[in-house]
């Protein structure tokens, strides 16, 4: 059993004392918290905590190809520390996780302070009987724009997939093609419908190759304009595979085809990278889908280096955080784009559909459909229609979670690909 008395200065049962923040009337406390790891189609980490209000919150705290090492800090290092506080404290319950590690920022400890957060806003959501969007400031929107994933082997492929999402509606779509010459690419399915790339016990070793890849891009936007007209948004993933010269080529090679965004044209741990790349031209660039905190990219965006943000809440924080980082980006004219994977659960999702709504920076949002089963595990109602997702009105979040279900579905170790240039060099996937 977890003891939960603490000599940290706070009271015995873990609440705040009364000369710290908790000054509220309104209290929640958490009386127990647990995380499930499942797998129905992918996995998932998901936190569940409960309130002395018989009130539960849901987060997502996937990580993908790392989930036991955040189920791990969660239940080490997170868990222990939560019993006993006020739910209410949303923002001193963040500080605390953040500053109190000591260790701060990273993947797993930011994608765990991600999942309190999101299932703290689903509780006061709950508690105050209104959707989470209308907690952080009301709807700035009727509906979220969002892009779904066009792929083939072949260019021809592409463009037939890109054409369905548009007669299904979407006025966003991204499109990704094989590489002549290489067996297996990035964004390329193998299994027509759904593209999980974490799918092997141990990672694959995939092939790299920057030329091919650069002559096949400009090619397949050109025939996707061409079949799709000028009025559909055109997306394109480049996952860090360029230098920032050929990067800033490949932008410019598309300008006449406008696209939408290149994301992550280049790695991005040197923020300096992306001066190179908008030197040389215009096509709007977006990065940031594995940025754990405002610091990866409070460069990016003070200097105006990016349009696009795609840090997301479960891998930037949460809600609380993300807020922060769009705020800034609001003052540098820098729009989100959150990431939306099917790595990130639908409690991901539902957290993203608020944020999207409330705030006024808003550009688009990734959606890929999960599993069915995914749905049955993480029953919710939100809902595609013509381009858009629409926000459920549920108190909170409006996502639920089956453990019963997700018990059907244990855990299977899944890693991402990775890639070799054609010599062996070990390279970007
Ligand atoms: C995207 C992403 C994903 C990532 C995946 C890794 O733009 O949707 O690049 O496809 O590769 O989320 O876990
Ligand atoms: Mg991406």
């Amino acid at each position: 059993m977890m003891d939960t008395s603490r000599q940290d200065g706070f009271g015995r049962d873990g609440s705040a004392s009364d000369d710290s923040a908790s000054k509220s009337g309104v209290r929640a406390r958490i009386t127990a918290a647990r995380v499930i790891v499942t797998c129905p189609g992918r996995n998932f980490v998901t936190l569940k905590i409960e309130t002395d209000q018989g009130i539960y919150g849901i987060g997502d705290a996937t990580l993908n190809g790392r989930e036991l090492a955040v189920a791990a800090y969660l239940e080490e290092h997170v868990i222990p520390c939560l019993i006993g506080r006020d739910a209410h404290q949303i923002e001193d319950i963040w500080q605390f996780l953040y500053r109190g590690a000591y260790w701060r920022r990273g993947p797993v400890t930011m994608s765990a302070i991600a999942a309190v957060d999101m299932a703290l806003w689903d509780i006061k959501g709950k508690i105050a009987g209104l959707p989470v969007y209308q907690l952080l400031g009301g709807a700035c929107r009727s509906a979220v724009m969002v892009y779904g994933h066009a792929n083939g082997k072949s260019i021809g492929d592409t463009v037939e997939a890109a054409l369905e999402y548009k007669e299904k509606g979407y006025q966003a779509i991204r499109i990704q093609c094989g590489v002549p010459g290489l067996d297996a690419t990035y964004g390329v399915s193998k299994h027509k419908t759904f593209y999980e790339p974490a799918d092997s016990d141990l990672p694959a070793e995939d092939v790299w190759d920057t030329a091919a890849y650069m002559r096949v891009v400009p090619k397949l936007f050109a025939a996707a304009r061409e079949a799709l007209g000028e009025d559909v948004h055109l997306l394109h993933d480049v996952h860090h595979r360029l230098t920032p010269i050929e990067a800033g080529r490949l932008g410019r090679d598309l300008e006449p085809f406008r696209p939408f965004w290149i994301e992550d044209a280049t790695p991005a741990e040197n923020q300096d990278n992306f001066r190179l790349i908008r030197s040389h031209t215009t096509t709007p660039l977006a990065v940031g889908e594995i940025f754990n905190s405002i610091w990866d990219c409070k460069d990016l965006i003070q200097n105006q280096l990016i349009d696009y943000i795609r840090a997301t809440i479960v891998h930037t924080g949460g809600i609380t955080h993300l807020r922060k980082v769009a705020m800034l980006a609001d003052l540098h004219n820098v729009r989100t784009g959150c990431h939306g994977a099917t790595d990130l659960s639908p409690v991901t999702m539902a957290a993203a559909l608020h944020f999207d709504l409330s705030i006024p920076n808003f550009g688009i949002q990734e959606f890929m459909r999960h599993t069915d089963a995914t749905y049955e595990v993480f029953p919710n109602s939100y809902r595609f229609e013509s381009g858009f997702m629409y926000c459920s009105e549920a108190p909170g979040l409006g996502v639920d979670f089956d453990e019963d279900k997700a018990k059907l579905y244990p855990y299977k170790r899944a890693y991402l690909p990775v890639n070799r240039l054609k010599d062996g060099t070990m390279f970007n996937w």
